[in-house]
């Protein structure tokens, strides 16, 4: 029997489950989290849960959580099984009522996180490798199709529930927009979100999502690979990681990197996770790419 299958039968056991979602005091969302601890933070406010589907909510996945109060995770090591209430207001999510209900063995990792093919992690100042893409619009385009800007690349997924991953992504991207043009785009800056999820993300979905953000497609371009190979490949360059549960390729386990990659085609700049902010990126562009 597989570990994820003993995990989800010891926990139906264990507990009533209740995915159903009602409004905190906070104004947020708040949904039933059952699950195993992977890792745990060194300051305890972090924890990587593997957890069950929130029905309504999001699938099954592996990622990180954090609470608000380091108490809540401070008795919790990996392989505890745990109950939790997460929260999701508007631009944030974390877990409350952290509670211990069992424990069992930590899972090996099934995917192994090593760079296919001998590939290596792409070091700051390297030639970043072309990719065949499609844009929102159908036009098959590539990174040369961005040569005479400062490109500023995410990867994301238009249907990611996380408002801390993906939907920030894009709530930055919007931001760091908005700031272009209203200089004008002095900097020369281009914005490219690259979906990591090529079977849903369709020339037509992505156009719509970036609708919803008002995104100017003279600013902000949307693309796809068309190949779950090739985003994954490419991706992992820049230390993407993206898993894909295999009974269900739309549940989706990823980390986050952001980068600048000068007029020149080289990578200067690589973010880590969600703590950047768009002055940030775009005070980095003007350093490290200048205006041209
Ligand atoms: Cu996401």
């Amino acid at each position: 029997m597989r570990i994820r299958l003993a995990l989800s039968l010891a926990l139906t056991l264990l507990t009533l489950a209740c995915g159903s979602s009602s409004p905190s005091s906070s104004g947020g969302r708040e949904y039933t989290l059952q699950g195993q601890i992977i890792a745990m933070s060194a300051d305890h406010r972090e924890a990587t849960i593997k957890h069950e589907e929130i029905p309504g909510f999001m699938s099954a996945m592996t990622m990180s959580y954090k609470v608000r109060d380091a108490k809540e995770y401070a008795s919790l090591v990996p392989g505890d099984l745990v109950n939790a209430t997460l929260v999701v207001e508007d631009a944030d999510a974390y877990l409350k009522n952290v509670k211990k209900v069992g424990d069992a063995p930590l899972e090996r990792p099934s995917g192994s996180t090593a760079l296919p093919g001998g590939l290596e992690l792409l070091a700051t100042g390297a030639p970043v490798p072309d990719i065949a893409l499609t844009n929102q619009d159908g036009d098959k385009i590539n990174l040369g199709t961005f040569h005479d800007s400062a490109l500023i690349v995410t990867f994301t997924y238009t249907h990611c529930p996380m408002p801390t991953f993906c939907p920030l992504m894009d709530k930055n991207f919007a931001a760091i927009q908005e700031k272009l043009a209203a200089r004008n785009n002095d900097l020369k800056a281009h914005l490219l979100s690259v979906t990591i999820d090529p079977t849903i993300d369709t020339p037509p979905v992505l156009k719509a999502h970036a609708k919803t953000l008002g995104a100017d497609p003279k600013i902000w371009t949307w693309a796809t690979t068309g190949d779950r190979d090739a985003i994954d490949k490419w991706a992992a360059r820049f230390g993407v990681s993206i898993s894909r549960a295999a009974n269900d390729p739309t549940d989706i386990t990823h980390n986050l990197r952001t980068l600048i990659i000068d007029r020149q085609g080289n990578l200067v700049r690589s973010y880590s996770g969600n703590e950047w902010t768009p002055d940030q990126v775009l005070a980095d562009v003007r350093v490290m790419v200048g205006i041209d």
